[in-house]
């Protein structure tokens, strides 16, 4: 009796998780037929298929299936080409499109047949995608991708990716069919300080290698060189440029990008760079045969800095020969893409604008790491695009998230659906605990207040609870108390999995600081309840014990953002659950502390959050950049674009108490720019000027003069003093307090 019970019970188990095994392949296939069939896949299986396809890397990636590959096995897998001898029988049933592909599935035998090369790599993925459990699942799938080029850019700030890293990158595009990686990391130095000069053999060394693993995946290996910072319109420049095409080539880069984004003056002009980009193509593109279409990435790259009157993109429209592409991230520098958007591009191109998204991208909020889902996009604009690259984070694992919902939207865009997307994600990248990665990811979705006003959601399953919690009702505090837990409990288990160690690694800082909220959280929860003066059975146990270590959890959280140790190179703090978890805590703690100074006649501090600084400027740009302590420095963080600092505009800090000045230095990038900037210190009720220099000509930062150390002030702030818009960027900002 017990025994059948149990195996109903298992049976109802099995029953609810038999997944279709179509349904774990990702990208979400356009044309599925399936007879409800699932069985085991077979030890053994024989291949049959024409000689090039036996040995190449398409067969390789049919190698990596668990079936042994025998030749007389009974299970027949028959592979192949348009045109090839052992697929003529199927040529009706491929799809006569670019990368398609028709797969069929029975217990006995599996035919794939691609409508060309990529497109029967693209077969085999399917087949292995829906292998994962070891099971094989009847039918027939007629495949192919809505968007011709699918992929990523690297071209974020910051650490560029390693090469371990780019290589998995190469190897997780092939599984997911995204056919685009272009290589163009802001902070390689021969991507743009130092264009003009050749890699060192090391660095060569694995530029090539990449490019073995990227023909392996079916990726095309884009090499992108950014020249605009300080070229020259001249032979000897443009010589310079083809010369180091050349090398590329030699290396075995078969795909070239040039990118002339966030840079100013001379290298800005259009028909300079159309006249460029044109003598590449006739030059060295068309010539050699063998290369891919040249794709640009324009100064006027988004909809917001596009200056109609100076005419700067229909000059590239009519200029640029018509097989270049054209990059474009949206109405603005961060932004999602819509039919409008598109439209409103395509037609001064004169041509499909090549989608550069810049997400899951985190150089601009560092403190932040992104796990959400890849949403917003049109489903309507597959037609409107030549292309669709996502630009990530420089947490490469971490990235994958994203990217894989990117793969899925290019691929089959009217299906999309993000949120079956994302579980689905999680699952892929860390099968051993993707229960906790979801938790985790949770809380790390949006970007938290940046300069480019581009917020995600996150928290949406809190919002009812908080504000029943926030209403006085108990069972909702005990609910957020829960999901603190899971929180808590979600890091510990992150922190313990080796499963993915690079994972693991990008994910640190923000695990230990997941633990901080969490405890945090259960402080806050448990002082609301007892708030209302109830006593516990403990002695330790008290409103004002837990009030001491929720106060201590603020402060080690603070710690924790301003500890450099536990900090990647570039980050310059620690957040999460910054949308909607860590304000309710804040305001739960608040409550429950006036509550309880109320009720007993106490005079605890009840802020929860402390920045004594506040920033504010009438330059727009600058005007949502985040302020922070570090250690004694407080620092504005950095904005990576061109800063278009117009006539009087003003930048300003203020501090709650006075701040006594030992030193400050910025960046703006620029030589010689102190003479157009006014420093101002608010002194005893005046403006008092401190004078700026630079210490050497050729040095872009900007020193404050002797007067400054010493000086007492409750304001500061900076102006363009020059009449004019000045053009700068906005590398650093700080200054540090006695
Ligand atoms: C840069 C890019 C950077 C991104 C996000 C483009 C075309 N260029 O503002 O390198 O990662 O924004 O910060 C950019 O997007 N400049």
């Amino acid at each position: 009796m017990n025994k059948k019970i149990l195996t109903l019970g298992l049976m109802l188990f099995a029953g609810l998780g038999a997944t279709a095994q179509v349904s774990l392949v990702n990208p979400v296939p356009q044309e599925v037929k399936t007879a409800d069939a699932i069985f085991e896949a077979p030890a053994q299986w024989s291949i049959s298929a024409d000689k090039k396809n036996l040995n190449g890397h398409i067969y390789d990636a049919l190698a990596t299936a668990a079936p042994e590959i025998v030749k007389k096995a009974d299970f027949k897998v028959t592979i192949g080409v348009r045109g090839d001898k052992q697929v003529s029988k199927y040529k009706k049933l491929i799809p006569a499109k670019t990368e398609g592909y028709y797969l069929k599935v029975t217990d006995k035998e599996i035919v794939i047949a691609g409508n060309d090369e990529s497109g029967l790599f693209y077969g085999v993925q399917t087949l292995l995608g829906m292998m994962k459990e070891g099971k094989l699942e009847a039918c027939t799938i007629t495949d192919w991708p809505d968007v011709p080029f699918r992929g990523t850019v690297e071209g974020f700030y910051g650490t560029p990716w390693s090469h371990e890293a780019r290589k998995s990158q190469l190897e997780f595009y092939g599984r997911n069919k995204m056919n685009v990686y272009i290589y163009g990391p802001k902070d390689d130095p021969w991507h743009r300080d130092k264009w003009r000069e050749p890699y060192p053999e090391v660095e060569a060394n694995r530029i090539a290698e990449l490019v073995e693993v990227a023909k392996k995946n079916s990726v095309n290996f884009y090499w992108a060189i950014h020249p605009g910072v300080d070229i020259k319109w001249n032979d000897e420049d443009r010589d310079f440029l083809m010369a180091k095409l050349e090398v590329m080539y030699q290396l075995g880069v078969r795909s070239f990008a040039v990118f002339f984004d966030d840079i100013w003056g001379e290298g800005a002009k259009a028909d300079k760079q159309a006249a460029l980009l044109n003598y590449i193509d006739d030059n060295f593109v068309q010539v050699k045969k063998d290369v891919a279409p040249l794709i640009l990435c324009p100064t006027e790259y988004n909809k917001g800095w596009a200056n109609e009157q100076g005419g700067y993109l229909r000059t590239l429209g009519s200029n640029l020969n018509k097989g270049i592409e054209v990059m474009w991230t949206g109405n603005s520098v961060v932004a999602c893409i819509d039919k409008p958007t598109m439209e409103w591009i395509n037609e001064r191109i004169e041509r499909k604008g090549y989608i550069w998204l810049n997400f899951p991208v985190n150089d601009f909020v560092r403190d932040h790491i992104l796990m959400g889902p890849a949403y917003g996009n049109g489903l309507d604009i597959a037609c409107d695009v030549s292309g669709f690259v996502s630009n990530p984070m420089e947490y490469a694992e971490t990235s994958k998230i994203s990217l894989y919902g990117i793969a899925d939207y290019c691929w089959n865009m009217e299906a999309y659906d993000y949120q079956s997307n994302w579980e689905k994600s999680l699952k892929d990248i860390l099968p051993s605990n993707h229960e906790a990665l979801r938790t985790f990811a949770l809380y790390n979705k949006d970007l938290g207040p940046n300069g480019h006003g581009f917020r995600r959601e996150e928290g949406e399953e809190l919002k009812d609870l908080v504000e029943a919690a926030l209403g006085g009702d108990y069972y909702a505090v005990g609910m957020i108390n829960t999901a603190c837990y899971e929180l808590g409990l979600a890091c510990d288990i992150l922190l313990n999995d080796n499963s993915n160690p690079q994972l693991l690694h990008e994910l640190r800082p923000w695990l230990i600081q997941g633990k901080n909220l969490a405890a945090y959280g259960g402080a806050v929860c448990l002082m609301r309840m007892m708030s209302d003066g109830s006593q516990s059975t403990s002695n330790l146990v008290t409103f004002e014990n837990l009030y001491q270590q929720a106060r201590s959890l603020q402060k080690q959280m603070f710690d924790l953002e301003n500890n450099k140790a536990m900090r990647h190179p570039y980050q310059i703090g620690t957040k999460l659950g910054t949308k909607v978890m860590l304000p309710a805590l804040n305001k739960l703690f608040t409550m429950a502390t006036e509550k309880y100074n109320e009720k007993k006649g106490t005079d605890l501090n009840t802020t929860a959050e402390y920045n004594p600084y506040k920033l504010t400027s009438s330059v727009k740009q600058l005007a949502l950049l985040p302020i922070k302590l570090n250690g004694d420095r407080v620092e504005i963080a950095s904005a990576l674009e061109v800063i278009n600092w117009q006539a009087d505009g003003e930048l300003m800090i203020e501090s709650e108490t006075p701040i006594t000045f030992q030193g400050m230095d910025f960046n703006f990038g620029v030589n010689g720019v102190a003479k157009h900037f006014r420093l101002e210190l608010f002194v005893n009720g005046a403006w008092k000027e401190v004078s700026l220099l630079h210490y050497r000509e050729d040095d872009p930062v900007i020193h404050t003069g002797n007067e400054l150390g010493g000086m007492t002030a409750t304001k500061l702030r900076i102006t363009n003093k020059s009449g004019e818009e000045q053009k700068v960027y906005f590398k650093s900002f700080s200054f540090i307090r006695r």
